[in-house]
């Protein structure tokens, strides 16, 4: 799926979030709730930082997607599926703009899908979770990604041990520099200059890759 990723985001990114969601199978009266109600299990949503990303005319910039790769069957509504609604990244996802009369579900999407299914999605948009009432486990592993200069969310950096066994390209999209060297402010201490900010061609080996594949 990178392609898609670097097609979709550039290669200036890194990985900011990645979570597998294991979902068992839940009671009949998890249903009861309306979906993704505040008093649901699991209410609506848009993937973002507190105090959220910034608006430009009320539409939420594209800023991050995310790639979900479901691995157990979805095909029946109430098994866990995700559903998003539609457009919600540029306009209110409720009912009337007001959240009170919950989500407009004429503009919801549940992410019926069977296993090995990948889900590309803008990551803005609302989203919540269906109740599982399907006897199974439900299980996906989601990846998030952004820019290279935003921080990351789920750590600052990865484990020695895990940075350890990476390839260049790796190293970049966990938000390291692809030589694996740790200067993030550059060689001159007199003036730091962020390598985030101001990659060299070395630090971000997905750009080379990227022209790599236009090439091919
Ligand atoms: O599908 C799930 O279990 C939750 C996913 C979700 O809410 C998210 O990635 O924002």
């Amino acid at each position: 799926m990178l392609p898609l990723v670097v097609d979709l985001m550039g290669f200036d990114i890194q990985l900011r979030t990645s979570h597998m969601d294991v979902r068992p199978p839940q009671p009949a009266s998890i249903a009861e709730k309306t979906l993704g109600s505040p008093e649901s299990f699991f209410p609506w949503h848009a993937d973002q930082p507190d105090y959220g990303w910034p608006l430009v005319s009320g539409s939420t910039p594209f800023m991050e997607m995310k790639i979900s790769y479901y691995l157990t069957y979805l095909t029946q509504r109430h098994s866990g599926a995700i559903c998003v609604v539609r457009g919600s990244h540029h306009t209110p996802p409720w009912l009337g703009g007001d959240q009170n009369n919950g989500a407009d579900l004429e503009r919801m999407a549940e992410v019926i899908v069977r296993p090995g299914t990948a889900l590309v999605w803008h990551t803005a948009m609302w989203d919540c979770v269906t109740s599982n009432l399907s006897g199974d486990a439900r299980k996906c592993l989601y990846y998030g990604y952004h820019p290279r200069w935003i921080r990351l969310a789920d750590f600052e950096h990865q484990e020695p041990q895990v940075v350890a066994g990476c390839t260049p390209i790796q190293l970049h999209l966990l938000g390291e520099l692809g030589t694996g060297r740790r200067n993030y402010a550059g060689d001159d201490t007199a003036q730091p200059v962020s390598r985030h900010w101001r990659p060299k061609d070395e630090d971000i080996p997905l750009k080379g890759w990227a022209e790599a594949q236009r090439h091919r």
